[in-house]
């Protein structure tokens, strides 16, 4: 069974990992292949290293390095040289690259210098991670170097452009955005293979990443949005919202500059013209909740505590997509 996933950071992460849990053993003809789909509008160029949060969070995660408190980051991790680094008054002191994460920087950017594209220095940081061995391919949504930046108020009435990472993590989404760019969207094509793999997949999943700055950037990627119009997959997604309330991180701070409503039936809204399935907590039950029609929504308890946690919730998402694509006719 070949299942795509279109993920961003921590959240597509986690529910990646639990989808890998849920998947049946290998069928000896049939092994499950996953393919991820990570986003790359909040890599940032930091004293001179190329870094892709959504992709290393991805790799951390599923090779099972992950610092599981954070969700991102090393387990394990030290910070010397980011120390030492703040002493020596270098780099923004509101983003630490801990010691271990700094190689994969260091690797990725030397080997982005030797002309490897960035789909084949993230083949050789999966490799590393043992992501072949799991039936995992992780490929950057585009090999084109992106970054999403926020448009807020300046101190003289105008405004500023800030990089995604600085409003994220030094802000706290905490200033109001006017609206989201993404650099070098333009220009970028989907990273090979991508498109095949929205294509030919026999199910494509959502995971409840952040629809405006994780998910909503791969789907702007040139062609992406066709590729999942057109698939004969049926498309598979997971409120990112509970109770109009994010589980972790600011996708209302995101969804509100877009006027969309902070909602699993406003983020349905964002995907409607290729959405096939909507999981939503049991606070959004489409009992009570109107979603856009022809849409199949499901309830259930939305949360990942833990990874058992996940795996249930992707199961879930697993099932829906089997009653779609009809294997299992009949069953509500
Ligand atoms: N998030 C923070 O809140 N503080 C940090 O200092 C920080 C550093 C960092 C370094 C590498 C990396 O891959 C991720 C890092 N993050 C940090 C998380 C990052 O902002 C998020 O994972 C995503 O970019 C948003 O989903």
């Amino acid at each position: 069974m070949q299942i795509t996933v279109l993920a961003g950071g921590v959240g597509g992460a986690r529910f990646t990992r639990g989808l890998l849990d849920a998947l049946p053993p290998d069928g000896p003809d049939d092994p499950p292949s996953v393919t991820v789909v990570g986003n790359t509008g909040d890599d940032i160029t930091l004293v001179g290293l190329r870094v892709c949060p959504d992709l290393d969070t991805l790799l951390y995660t599923l090779g099972g390095a992950v610092d599981e408190a954070q969700g991102w980051g090393r387990a394990e991790e030290t910070t010397a040289v980011a120390r030492e680094l703040a002493a020596l008054g270098v780099g923004p002191e509101w983003f630490t690259l801990g010691d271990r994460d700094l190689a994969t920087h260091l690797a990725r950017t030397r080997w982005l210098a030797q002309g490897l594209t960035l789909s084949q220095v993230t083949e050789r940081l999966a490799a590393r991670w043992g992501l072949p061995q799991q039936g995992v391919r992780l490929l950057p949504a585009t090999d084109t170097p992106i970054e999403t930046h926020v448009v807020v108020d300046d101190e003289e009435g105008g405004e500023r452009a800030l990089h995604f990472q600085e409003w994220w993590v030094r802000h706290h989404a905490a200033l109001p955005a006017h609206r989201f760019t993404v650099a070098g969207l333009a220009q970028a094509s989907a990273a090979p293979q991508v498109l095949d793999a929205i294509r030919s997949a026999d199910l494509v999943l959502l995971p409840p990443s952040n629809p405006v700055v994780s998910i909503g950037i791969i789907l702007g990627v040139p062609g992406v949005r066709e590729a999942l119009r057109g698939t004969r997959a049926p498309v598979v997604g997971v409120s990112p919202l509970l109770g109009g309330r994010p589980v972790r991180g600011h996708a209302d701070a995101c969804l509100r500059p877009l006027g969309v409503e902070v909602s699993a039936s406003g983020v349905a809204g964002l995907y409607a013209d290729f959405l096939d399935g909507w999981l939503v907590d049991t606070a959004d039950d489409p009992g009570t909740v109107d979603y856009p029609s022809g849409l199949r929504v499901r309830s259930l308890d939305l949360l990942m505590r833990d990874q058992e946690g996940a795996a249930r919730l992707a199961g879930a998402a697993l099932e829906l997509g089997r009653d779609l694509l009809g294997a299992t006719a009949g069953r509500g």
